[in-house]
């Protein structure tokens, strides 16, 4: 499924996030930034340790990172010459400003792809596993905060979503749809 959204082309397609050819695809991490399972296993057992020297040095340097911020750092052997790594909000029943914490992960990435120059970035469905977000309510709230990002105008080309699952998938394609344009 894809939307346009002011000059940027909004994507959602299942996959693995590892494998895209974009300009930087971002990290579900957590705030040590040392790896883990989930997308942030892949993504490090796909780049390889240069991500995580990287992360090293910047966890040195700002400590650990807080939920809803995000950092990059090279994407190693990946086709993406970038990482962004963020952290989600860990679902706690919805009243510990989780959704203000998710948006601001998509939107802190957005704009450190932004800073980066790039022309395309990747997002996998952050918080919707370890961290037990809602898949629906996750997926509405990723989609309006990238989509209101956007519209106040972006130098990006296209922001794809990259879902694991046809379950995952067709919970954003059922978010995009109830959006209105
Ligand atoms: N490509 C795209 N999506 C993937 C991939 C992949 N290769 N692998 C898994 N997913 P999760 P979270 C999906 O748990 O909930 C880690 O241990 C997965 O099916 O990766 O934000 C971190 O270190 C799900 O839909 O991230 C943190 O401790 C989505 O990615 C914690 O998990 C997110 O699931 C973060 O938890």
């Amino acid at each position: 499924m894809e939307r346009q959204v002011g000059n940027t082309k909004l994507v959602l397609v299942r996959g693995d996030i590892t494998r895209q050819k974009v300009d930087a695809v971002v990290n579900a991490a957590n705030p040590s930034l040392m790896g883990g399972g989930g997308v942030d296993g892949a993504i490090h057992r796909a780049g390889g340790p240069a991500i995580l020297d990287e992360c090293r040095r910047i966890v040195k340097e700002i400590g650990r990172l807080a939920p809803g911020n995000a950092v990059a750092t090279t994407g190693g052997c990946l086709p993406a010459s970038h990482v962004i790594h963020t952290v989600g909000p860990i679902w706690k029943g919805g009243g510990r400003g989780e959704p203000q914490v998710l948006k601001s992960a998509y939107v802190e990435s957005l704009k450190r792809a932004e800073e980066l120059g790039c022309r395309s970035v990747a997002f996998p469905s952050i918080s919707t596993g370890a961290y037990g977000y809602p898949l629906g309510e996750a997926a509405r709230e990723a989609l309006e905060a990238v989509i209101t990002h956007l519209e106040a105008g972006s130098p990006l080309e296209e922001v794809r979503f990259v879902l694991f699952s046809d379950t995952v998938l067709a919970a954003y394609e059922t978010a995009l749809t109830r959006l209105k344009p």
